[in-house]
């Protein structure tokens, strides 16, 4: 049974959307976390080391960050094949692209949205400018990320393209509009939705 560690309309409401995608046994463990306005506080419940969510345990084996959660989910529970498996062909770009989200895209809207310079060359990032037209190139191919296959790369890109895609962060594109759309009709996400507030 996997205890996914939650707070509603955060970056773990789309684990639940995964966690349906999948068809894996779950519970809903609701936490605290720090806010922006200065409320809220950090569960010592919640085993992330800076009580972000989210986290799961499967168990008692503990995962934590979007991107682990993502690939520990998808190789635990490979019935729905939202995860290539080592030894399929799509394997390498679903690690790259896992990657990619936790450590270029989301550095790169946070520098955006902090109007932060990314210092170019030394940053393990880059510009949104920049970082967009390399994941439009590889949706291009879509109708998903890996083409005609829907993984939980979509589920993070996804989920994040329709948080993004009515700010400033990000210019308008109807590829990614579509995209976005695309994700958010699955019936997965519509259950994901009803659990959210718990
Ligand atoms: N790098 C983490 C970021 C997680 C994160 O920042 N989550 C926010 C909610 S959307 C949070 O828990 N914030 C509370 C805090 O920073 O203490 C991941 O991708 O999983």
């Amino acid at each position: 049974m996997i205890t996914l560690y939650h707070h509603p309309r955060t970056r773990s409401s789309r684990f639940i959307f995964l966690l349906e995608e999948l068809d894996a046994p779950y519970e809903i463990r609701p936490v605290t976390v720090r806010k922006r306005d200065g409320s809220g506080e950090v569960d010592p419940a919640n085993p992330h080391p800076h009580g972000k969510v989210p986290a799961i345990s499967d168990d008692g084996i503990i995962v934590f960050e979007s991107s682990a959660v993502a690939l520990y989910l998808t190789d635990r529970f490979p019935k729905n094949a939202l995860g290539p498996q080592v030894g399929e062909r799509d394997r390498g770009g679903y690690l790259s692209w896992l990657a990619y989200y936790s450590g270029v895209l989301e550095p790169a809207f946070v520098s955006k949205f902090l109007n932060v310079q990314v210092p170019r060359g030394t940053a393990g990032w880059v510009e949104v400018k920049e970082a967009m037209p390399a994941v439009i190139q590889q949706l291009a191919r879509g109708p998903y990320f890996l083409g005609e296959r829907f993984s939980a790369l979509d589920v993070l890109y996804g989920t994040t393209f329709a948080m993004f895609g009515q700010s400033p962060l990000m210019e308008k594109s109807p590829l990614i509009e579509a995209y976005a759309q695309r994700v958010l009709g699955r019936p997965a996400f519509q259950r994901a939705q009803a659990r959210d507030e718990g």
